[in-house]
């Protein structure tokens, strides 16, 4: 199985947690965010519409779209189950995961800064504030569901990581590339400190693959 990422893709880092949690092993191709490879035509064969991760499976085209991903990987390697049974458990799993996935991350992606810089011609501080304003945002929504839900434990819902936790742990950690203030949401930070002690986790993190930096200070991403 083949993994085309970039060591600091959010999308791409949820897919190699649940590839690690599932225990499928995968091989990495690194396709450089920073060089624009993914719009080379040659990375475009394998996802059309030019962005990270895409997981081929050796049996048709390569997968795309880190959610729908993960949702097949669940249906087709069912342990540990990332979703829970219940339909309304699972409808507040996908909600969790979907304020990082759709209300955030879009607005921060190399497309949508590259078009903030060289199009609007935005000032780095300008860009630095847009990027930080809509990843906090969602770190306050996932805040208060997380502190007032009663479904909470553990991890996001309940006492197992699944999808929710994957894309709270890849939320955090791009507000961490970002340099995001994190105090204001303790309850997110405890579930993804809890996340964090487990290595399927752990050595899916953006600064533990090959081609990372020994750490990033905050602000340019
Ligand atoms: N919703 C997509 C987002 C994919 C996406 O935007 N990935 C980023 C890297 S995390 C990317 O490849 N961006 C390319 C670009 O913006 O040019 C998913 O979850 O897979």
């Amino acid at each position: 199985m083949k993994l085309y990422g970039f060591w600091r893709s959010l999308a791409t880092f949820r897919v190699r947690i649940a590839l690690n949690l599932k225990g499928i092993a995968f091989d990495e191709v690194s396709v450089d965010l920073m060089q624009g490879e993914q719009r080379g035509e040659a990375y475009r064969q394998v996802n059309s519409q030019a962005m990270l991760p895409a997981l081929d499976m050796g049996d048709g085209p390569a997968l795309f779209q880190s959610l729908a991903i993960l949702e097949y990987l669940d249906e087709t390697y069912p342990t540990p189950a990332l979703l829970p049974s219940k339909p309304r458990d699972r409808a507040r799993v996908r909600g969790l995961a979907l304020i990082a996935v759709c209300e955030a991350h879009p607005l921060v992606v190399p497309r949508v800064r590259e078009y903030l810089e060289k199009d609007l011609h935005l000032a780095e501080p300008v860009r630095a504030e847009w990027l930080r304003h809509w990843m906090d945002s969602a770190s306050a929504a996932l805040e208060l569901r997380l502190a007032s839900d009663p479904e909470t434990g553990r991890f996001c819902h309940g006492d197992v990581p699944g999808i929710a936790d994957i894309c709270a742990v890849a939320h955090v950690a791009g507000s961490g590339l970002f340099g995001c203030d994190l105090t204001p949401y303790p309850m997110l930070r405890r579930v993804v400190a809890e996340c964090l002690t487990i290595e399927a986790f752990a050595s899916a993190h953006p600064l533990r693959q090959p081609g990372a930096p020994a750490h990033v200070a905050g602000g340019r991403s």
